[in-house]
C-alpha cells in the first residue's frame, strides 16, 4: 500500500553538511518527497511533535536540542513507507543502528541521531498535520514509479 509518512532531518545533521546525504538515501531508495521545507521549530510544534515523552527524563533536553538549529521537515510516500523508512533510518540508539542505516552510518548518540521517521500510520497523520498544510503536500509521479511492482 502507497503510505505517506513524516520524516525529519534532525539539527545535528544540518549542522554537519548532511541533509543532501540523507535526502539521497530517500530518495535512492525509490521514496517520493511530497513536502519538503528547512524551519526552525516552535516551542508548541516541538511539544506537539514529542508530546508522547512529556515528563520523561530526557524530554527537556529533546526539546531544547530539536529547537537548536534548523531542521528540515519533509511528507514522503511509497509503497509501505512507514515501515521502509524506519528499517533505512534504524533504531533510536544510534550505537546499536547496523552499519548501512541512516543512524548506524552516522551517529554514536541516542538523542542526537541525525533523523526522525513516524512509527505507525496514526502518528504519520499526526505529525505531518503538525508540520503541513494540505495544500503543500504535492502530488506528482517520478520517472521511475511505473517500474517497480
Ligand atoms: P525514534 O522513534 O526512533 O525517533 O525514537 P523515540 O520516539 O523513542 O524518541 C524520540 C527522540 O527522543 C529520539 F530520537 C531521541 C530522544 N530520546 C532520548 O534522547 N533518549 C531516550 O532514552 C529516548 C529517546
Amino acid at each position: 500500500m502507497i503510505e505517506r509518512t513524516f520524516v525529519m532531518i534532525k539539527p545535528d545533521a544540518v549542522l554537519r553538511g548532511l541533509v543532501g546525504e540523507v535526502i539521497s538515501r530517500l530518495e535512492r531508495k525509490g521514496l517520493k518527497i511530497v513536502g519538503m521545507r528547512m524551519i526552525k521549530m516552535s516551542e508548541e510544534e516541538a511539544s506537539s511533535l514529542y508530546s508522547v515523552h512529556k515528563g520523561k527524563p530526557f524530554y527537556d533536553e529533546l526539546i531544547r536540542f530539536i529547537r537548536s538549529a534548523p531542521v528540515v521537515v519533509m511528507a514522503i510516500e511509497g509503497e509501505s513507507a512507514i515501515s521502509v523508512v524506519r528499517r533505512l533510518i534504524g533504531p533510536t540508539d544510534s550505537k546499536e543502528a547496523p552499519p548501512g542505516t541512516v543512524r548506524g552510518d552516522f551517529s554514536c548518540s541516542k538523542s542526537m541521531n541525525i533523523i526522525h521517521a513516524s512509527d505507525s500510520l496514526d502518528n504519520a497523520q499526526r505529525e505531518l498535520s503538525i508540520f503541513f498544510k494540505d495544500s503543500e503536500v504535492l502530488s506528482y509521479s517520478r520517472l521511475d514509479e511505473s517500474l517497480v511492482r
